[in-house]
C-alpha cells in the first residue's frame, strides 16, 4: 500500500503542529513510521489520503460505536447546525440528553456535561475532594484518565508510549496527592489506605482497563475495592470514558454489578463530537456550582451541536440494546479467529477481551496489570501492526490500547482481518 501523500502531509503538519499531531498517540511513535492521514470514513471503513481503504478497529478511540458517518447522527448534527451551534445559554437538548443518560446508567441522579474525558475525570476528582474535604486520590499504574496533572503519574495510553509516565510540568505538590497502586492488587490498595488514614478523597479506576491494552479486573479485586471504599469513606470513581455506553446501557457498573459513587463519561456519549460528562447521586452532584461550592465551568459545555450527536447516538443504543450483544459476539468471533491463527505461529501471545474491547499482547504471561502488559515484545507488536496495516487493517498504533469494534463491522471484515494475520511472519 502506498502512503506517500500521508507522509507528505505529515511533513507539512510538523511545521505547524508539535509532532504533526493534536494528540500524541496518533503519531505512530510506538510503532514507527509516519501516521496515516484520513480523508473520510463511512461505516467500518477509513479512506486515507492515498486512496487506501482500511478496516477500522479504533473508531476514533471508541466514540464511533455505530460506525463512521452514521446516518441518524449526521442528520441530527446537520439539522442542529442550521439553527446555530452554541449559545452559552441553556438549551432543552442538554436536558434531553441528561435525562436519557440518567435513565440508562445505574446510581446517578444528575450529570454535568463537559468537552472531553479529561475534563470529566479532572472535575470528578475536584468534586470528590470538595465533597469529602480530603485531598489524596489513588489511581492505578497503566490507567489513563486524561492529561490533567493529577493523573499523569504512571498513566497509560500515549503517556506510557513516551516512556515518560511522570510528565514534566507536573509539580511534586500535585504528584504528592496522587498515590499509585497496581491494578488487580487489593492488598496494595489496603496498604495505601492504611498509610494515608483519613486523607483519601477517592479512588479512580478504569473498571475495565483499556489503556494498558484491555485488562479485566478480577471479581475479588473490584468487589474488594468497593468494600474498602465504603469502609473508609472513600468515593469510588469509575472512569467509564471507554466503557460507558459501550459495554451496555449501564456500562461497567451494570456489567460488573458494582455501584460506583461518581461516573466519568466521554467518547460514545458525544456521538463523535467533543462531549465528556460526570455524574453521581444528587447528594454529591449538588456540591457543584452554581448549586454548591465546587467550581467547574466550560464555554462550550453542553453545546447543542455536540448534544445533538450524543442524543442521536444514545437514543439508538437505548432503543437497540441488542447492538451491545452483537458487538460482543463479533469481538468473540475475532478473538477466536486471531487465537486460532496465532496458536499455529508458535509465538508467545495473550488475547484479552471484555465486551467489544480486545487487545493482543506478545508475551507469555497473563496480562493483568501494567507491569505484565509492559513485558510485551514491542518489536513483534510493531511487525504485527505494520503487517496488518499493509493488508488494510487499521489497529491501534500502540500495545497500550484496546481495540474498539463498531456495529458497522461485518463478519466478512472480521474474516479478512483473521486472514491478514495468517499471512504475517511474526
Ligand atoms: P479525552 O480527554 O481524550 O477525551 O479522554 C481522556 C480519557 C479518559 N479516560 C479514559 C479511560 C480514556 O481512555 C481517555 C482517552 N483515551 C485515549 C485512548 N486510549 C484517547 C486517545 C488520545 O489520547 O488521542
Amino acid at each position: 500500500m502506498n502512503y506517500q501523500r500521508s507522509s507528505s502531509l505529515f511533513a507539512t503538519a510538523k511545521k505547524y503542529i508539535p509532532g504533526g499531531v493534536n494528540s500524541p498517540v496518533r503519531a505512530f511513535k510506538a510503532v514507527g513510521g509516519d501516521p496515516i492521514f484520513v480523508k473520510e470514513a463511512k461505516g467500518a471503513y477509513l479512506y486515507d489520503e492515498d486512496g487506501n481503504k482500511l478496516i477500522d478497529y479504533i473508531a476514533s478511540w471508541g466514540p464511533l460505536i455505530l460506525g463512521h458517518a452514521h446516518g441518524p447522527v449526521i442528520d441530527a448534527v446537520v439539522e442542529k447546525a442550521k439553527k446555530g451551534t452554541s449559545f452559552g445559554m441553556p438549551t432543552e437538548i442538554e436536558t434531553q440528553l441528561a435525562q436519557l443518560a440518567v435513565s440508562m446508567v445505574p446510581n446517578i441522579d444528575k450529570i454535568r456535561f463537559v468537552n472531553s474525558g479529561t475534563e470529566a475525570c479532572m472535575s470528578a476528582v475536584r468534586l470528590a475532594r470538595g465533597f469529602t474535604g480530603k485531598d489524596k486520590i489513588i489511581k492505578f499504574a497503566g490507567c489513563y484518565h486524561g492529561h490533567s496533572d493529577s493523573f499523569l503519574i504512571q498513566a497509560g495510553s500515549g503517556a506510557v508510549t513516551f516512556g515518560s509516565p511522570n510528565s514534566p510540568g507536573v509539580t511534586q505538590g500535585t504528584a504528592r496527592d496522587t498515590l499509585l497502586a497496581a491494578y488487580n492488587d487489593l492488598e496494595g490498595v489496603k496498604a495505601l489506605i492504611k498509610a494515608n488514614k483519613g486523607e483519601l478523597a477517592a479512588i479512580i479506576i478504569e473498571p475495565i482497563a483499556g489503556n494498558m491494552g484491555c485488562v479485566v479486573p478480577t471479581t475479588a479485586f473490584i468487589e474488594g475495592l468497593r468494600e474498602v471504599c465504603t469502609q473508609n469513606d472513600i468515593l469510588l470513581i469509575f472512569d467509564e470514558v471507554m466503557t460507558g455506553f459501550r459495554l451496555g446501557r449501564g456500562g461497567a457498573q451494570e456489567a460488573l454489578g458494582i455501584d460506583a459513587d461518581i461516573l466519568c463519561f466521554g467518547k460514545v456519549i458525544g456521538g463523535g463530537l467533543p462531549v465528556g460528562a460526570f455524574a453521581a447521586r444528587t447528594e454529591i452532584m449538588d456540591y457543584l456550582a452554581p448549586q454548591g461550592p465546587v467550581y467547574q465551568a466550560g464555554t462550550l459545555s453542553g453545546n447543542p451541536l455536540a448534544m445533538s450527536a450524543g442524543l442521536a447516538m444514545l437514543t439508538e443504543l437505548n432503543d437497540r440494546p441488542e447492538i451491545f450483544q452483537s458487538l460482543a459476539d463479533k469481538t468473540e468471533y475475532l478473538h477466536k479467529g486471531l487465537d486460532r491463527v496465532l496458536s499455529k505461529k508458535e509465538i508467545a501471545y495473550q488475547i484479552n477481551r471484555y465486551g467489544s474491547m480486545i487487545s493482543v499482547h506478545f508475551t507469555d504471561s497473563p496480562v493483568t496489570d501494567f507491569t505484565s502488559s509492559a513485558k510485551g515484545n514491542n518489536e513483534r507488536f510493531k511487525a504485527y501492526f505494520h503487517g496488518m496495516l499493509a493488508k488494510g487493517i487499521y489497529l491501534p498504533p500502540s500495545a497500550f490500547e484496546s481495540y474498539f469494534l463498531n456495529d458497522a463491522l461485518r463478519y466478512a471484515d472480521l474474516d479478512e482481518t483473521i486472514k491478514a494475520l495468517e499471512s504475517l511472519n511474526l
